[in-house]
């Protein structure tokens, strides 16, 4: 668990500094590494861009395919300005671990490829000097970590990633390192909840300080930088009268501001934008702000051509423009926590994002594409220490983005196998554990895959409301059998209607896996006709049943994944090509889309 996970600004008091660009790389193919002293010097190093996954700048297969231990290295000048401040290294994403060394002294290590971590490395510095920055990486999969899968060593010697999951295991640098200074005494953490309440709210927080000395004061300014409410002490609340609540595709956001002062010297200041709104679970409904909202969007990937799984603000442009332009207000972040700009970005534009932990893979079955392994993945040996990483990256994910106005619900798990009871201990620990983290109290949910239906699922009553995989009319009941498909997604539903349970139910993913350019009249399969017809399949259902309160269909655009024999190249289920111009059923859906008020 991370204490400190605030994004990084420079300020009067703060020093932030992206040491992006090439760093040195090589693999370690023999894990011959740490004994041969490449803490100190990588023997035969090639330059490697960061934030970047290396896979694909690769020309050769077993580089492209290289599964083990891998190195960076970095000089890394430290002015003499920051001295007597603490000075550390934030790495936004190491996929999957990651240990750190400074000048030759082991940092920390970590684990979680999809989360930041802090190193402090102000015992290790040298000020005014170039320091040798050296990461040690690995990017195995296990089933005793996520995302779950296996390293298989093939007879050659050479090792191979067999995720369970559906896309590629792109690793590396994924995302921005930073060079941070903080003060000793500095803010480490924040909370903001608001209430509403008649023409007025509440911003009630809560601030952490890494020592105790010193007092605390909190402003809050409006868009035009207009003081709207101060308070002092570590914990208070903020009256807002008149406030501009973010709403959905309307966001409004205020600055924040918290001062540490001491004998009327300024110690540490810390800002950040932060949305006044409120969110609940009503009977069938999400609200936003008391009013219902109906959630369009899609499940996405963080993904592009050369850098991979790499965080890249121009992709993230094109796919909030897209995103805009489809009439969305919603995405998930399938099947990890984004880049922090991602949040960023959907608080301001007002869109609400369902974010995902990499729990991903829980299953056998799931694994089709490995040849499926058909047993419980919950009975698995594993599980203990694998609920340990789960719990851990639950809580740094929620404590990192648990500010974002966007944030709407919490996903603990992609398709984990529920249909046999050994999943029930499993669930039941997880959801009393994240209970309490987070002080906005969203709603936690998974997504059930097709297999973990409403007859079948043994963890129905965990979840605030329902996400829902279904792959009628692809993965079973396709083509001229899609109404067979249609006719069972109806049942299955009506059973949903005529039970006690009475919360909201969201489609989290349906697709058909489409060759852009492919026409075919009658359709045929991997035609652009054939997608546009699954979709109107699926959004004929969609109208029939009120407590379906959200439609995001698999995938905002076709991604990497790995090879086999169900894939050409990737997943094509993208409504978008993997470099982002729209298939023809972009145009149908988002006709459908301009249609539906966000608040419907
Ligand atoms: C799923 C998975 C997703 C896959 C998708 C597919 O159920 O959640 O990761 O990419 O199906 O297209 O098979």
């Amino acid at each position: 668990m991370e204490q400190e996970l605030l994004y990084p600004l420079t300020n009067k008091c703060r020093f932030d500094q992206k040491l992006d660009g090439l760093w040195d790389f090589e693999f370690d193919r023999e894990s011959q590494g740490l004994a041969d002293n490449w803490t100190a010097k990588l023997p035969d190093p090639i330059k490697m861009p960061v934030p970047a996954s290396f896979n694909d700048f690769f020309t050769d297969k077993d580089s492209r395919e290289y599964t083990g231990d891998f190195w960076y290295a970095k000089r890394v000048f430290v002015p003499g300005s920051l001295r007597g401040k603490l000075i550390g290294l934030r790495f936004g994403a190491a996929t999957h671990r990651a240990t750190v060394y400074v000048n030759g002294q082991e940092i920390r290590s970590h684990e979680g490829g999809f989360l930041p971590f802090l190193a402090d490395i102000t015992s290790a510095v040298k000020f005014d000097e170039e320091n040798l920055v050296v990461l040690e990486m690995n990017n195995e999969l296990h089933r005793d970590a996520l995302p779950a899968g296996d390293t298989a060593v093939l007879k050659n010697g050479k090792k191979m990633v067999k995720p369970f999951f559906d896309f590629y295991n792109y690793s590396g640098l994924n995302r921005s390192v930073h060079l941070v200074a903080t003060p000793e005494n500095h803010v480490v953490d924040y909370t903001a909840v608001s209430t509403l309440g008649d023409d007025l709210a509440t911003v009630h927080y809560t601030v952490t300080t890494s020592q105790s000395v010193g007092s605390v004061s909190v402003t809050l300014r409006d868009k035009d930088d207009q003081i709207v409410a101060t308070s002092n002490g570590r914990t208070g609340d903020l009256v807002v009268q008149h406030p501009q609540l973010w709403n959905v595709r309307d966001a409004h956001l205020y600055t924040l501001t918290i001062q540490v002062t001491a004998n009327d010297n300024l110690i540490d200041e810390y800002s950040d934008e932060i949305g006044i709104r409120t969110i609940t679970i009503a009977g069938h409904q999400i609200e936003v702000n008391g009013q219902p909202v109906y959630l369009k969007g899609f499940g996405r990937h963080e993904d592009s051509i050369y850098a991979g799984r790499a965080f890249d603000l121009n992709v993230e442009k094109r796919d909030f423009e897209l995103m805009k332009w489809m009439g969305a207000n919603s995405f998930r972040t399938s099947h990890y926590p984004y880049d922090e700009e991602v949040y960023r970005f959907a608080d301001r534009e007002g869109f609400l994002i369902i974010d995902e932990v990499p729990a991903v893979g829980f299953k056998m079955a799931a694994a089709s594409f490995l040849g499926g392994l058909d047993q419980s993945f919950f009975d698995g040996d594993w599980t203990e220490e694998l609920y340990k990483k789960h719990l851990d990256q639950v809580t740094d994910m929620i404590h990192r983005d648990k500010n974002h106005p966007s944030v709407l619900a919490w996903s603990l798990f992609n398709e984990p196998d529920t249909s046999s009871k050994s999943a029930v201990p499993y669930f039941e620990k997880m959801f009393a554990a994240t209970k309490a983290l987070d002080p906005d109290q969203r709603p936690r949910t998974f997504t059930l895959n097709e297999d973990d239906t409403f007859d079948t699922s043994y963890c129905k009553q965990f979840p605030d409301f329902y996400l829902l995989n279904r792959y009628p009319g692809w993965y079973h009941k396709w083509g001229y059998e899609i109404s067979d498909g249609e006719a069972g997604l109806r049942e299955e539903l009506d059973k949903w209607a005529a039970s006690d349970i009475d919360k909201p139910v969201v489609f989290s993913e349906y697709g058909a896996d489409t060759q852009p350019g492919l026409h075919k009249l009658p359709s045929v399969m991997w035609s652009e006709e054939y997608q546009i017809e699954l979709l109107q399949m699926f959004n004929r259902v969609f109208d029939s049943y009120d407590f379906i309160r959200g439609e995001q269909p698999w995938n905002l655009a076709d991604f990497q994944t790995v090879e086999g024999n169900m894939r050409v190249n990737g997943n094509k289920k993208g409504l978008f090509t993997r470099d982002r111009q729209p298939k023809e059923a972009a145009f149908y859906l988002r006709h459908r889309w301009l249609d539906i008020d966000n608040n419907f």
